[in-house]
């Protein structure tokens, strides 16, 4: 006898069929046992079955639950000030050039107790959760010296110990050069003290940069996914966000997860992305917060074959995003994603960003049961609401 069975419901697989990106099963029902999917089907095929608590969800729409896989969520204090010196004129480079940006974060961050930065913190987790999300990536990268990244990764891990939901860890080793500080001894440090004892105490399960102008050069970001392999831990990159430095290019070439932000990602890289299977993460709110013009290359992306995903990107400076399915929203609205796309950027295609498909990201048989449930008549409707928060959610067969 299973657990629970969900009636009354039709269900979104994304399980794709021909004509069919979602893979829907109307008048659905689905088995749980232990945690995991044991069936799903018409909900006459499965008459017979025998579940310990039989669940009518009245109609509902069922996705898998939402996974957020490009956040940074983890931080001191907010940049609601900067926000303002933005509307008044002040671009985002220019306000980091002055000390402000990344660094105001970084200050904050260090100012902050740990238990303030847990609190701050689990109230954004909090949010995203109550919008569908059951799996969420976390970067560290406000710390920006060894112990203070350290700091940061422990926190993640105190909330995936403690939250109803599956925390994905990153270190997030290259984001911002201190102010002051010798470039090369850092990218040094990061590089030979930071990466090894990540490795070493399990902290995060990739690596990250952020390859730019502003930020990290290619050859500063070869150096840490070489020793990231070296380590054996994947890479995923924030590349062609602001200008064109072929850092997808240079993801794909160490078989990067992923390659993120891509505004002005161009015909190579997307051919390199798909050659490598590297996955797109579109982070429309970064694109809306800083008022960007160039929008990221989708029709370049469809021809290619590469998979696209979608996230929040929730992070203090470029995307105080908290509401999940608007990232899905600005997808469509901002970049002309459809309906169904936004919604595979944020199920199977961001499952596929985690390295976690064999798990998450689709409601088959064997996987976890994680799943949203929405009140909605048609899935259109988790592209076109701005804000809209499911009726339910449920974690690993709980309702939570
Ligand atoms: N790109 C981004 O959009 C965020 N980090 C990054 O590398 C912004 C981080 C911030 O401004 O605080
Ligand atoms: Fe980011």
């Amino acid at each position: 006898m299973w657990d629970r069975l969900l009636t009354d419901c039709h269900v979104l697989t994304m399980v794709p069929t021909p004509g069919d990106p979602l893979g829907v099963v109307r008048n659905a029902a689905i088995g749980i046992h232990e945690g995991r999917i044991v069936r799903v089907g018409r909900r006459t095929e499965l008459a017979g079955t025998r579940a310990a608590e039989v669940v009518p969800l009245g109609g509902a729409f069922v996705t898998p639950g939402l996974i957020d896989c490009h956040t940074h969520l983890v931080f001191g204090g907010t940049r609601a000030a900067e926000h303002a010196m933005r509307r008044a004129g002040a671009t985002y480079e220019e306000i980091a050039a002055a000390g402000g940006g990344i660094a105001s974060t970084v200050r904050a961050t260090a100012a902050a107790s740990v238990t303030e930065l847990l609190d701050q913190s689990r109230a954004r987790l909090h949010a995203l959760i109550r919008g569908g999300v059951t799996t969420v990536e976390i970067k560290s990268g406000y710390g920006l010296d060894p112990a203070s990244e350290l700091r940061l990764l422990n926190i993640v891990r105190t909330l995936a110990r403690s939250e109803p939901v599956r925390i994905v860890p990153t270190l997030l080793a290259l984001h911002a050069l201190p102010q002051g500080a010798d470039r090369a001894a850092f990218v040094e440090r990061m590089i030979e003290d930071l990466l090894p004892t990540v490795a070493r105490l399990g902290l995060a399960t990739s690596v990250d940069a952020f390859c730019e102008g502003i930020a990290f050069t290619h050859a500063e970001t070869e150096r840490l996914f070489e020793a990231a392999a070296a380590h054996g831990l994947p890479v995923r990159l924030h590349a062609e966000q602001l200008s064109n430095s072929n850092g997808a290019a240079l993801a794909a070439r160490h078989q990067a997860l992923s390659a993120d932000h891509l505004e002005h990602l161009d015909e190579a890289g997307a051919a390199a992305m798909a050659a490598a299977g590297t996955v797109a993460v579109l982070l429309p709110g970064a694109f809306y917060t800083l008022r960007e013009t160039k929008r990221p290359p989708v029709d370049l992306l469809r021809r290619h074959k590469v998979r696209i995903a979608v996230a929040s990107d929730c992070n203090p400076g470029t995307s105080p995003c908290l509401v999940p399915q608007l990232a899905m929203n600005m997808a469509c609205t901002l970049f002309g994603l459809t309906p169904e796309e936004a919604i595979a950027g944020m199920t199977v295609n961001a499952a596929h960003a985690l390295g976690l498909a064999g798990e998450v990201g689709t409601l088959q048989p064997g996987k976890a049961a994680d799943l949203a449930v929405w009140r909605i008549a048609e899935p259109q409707e988790l592209g076109y609401w701005l804000g809209l928060m499911p009726e339910r959610r449920i974690f690993r067969g709980q309702d939570q």
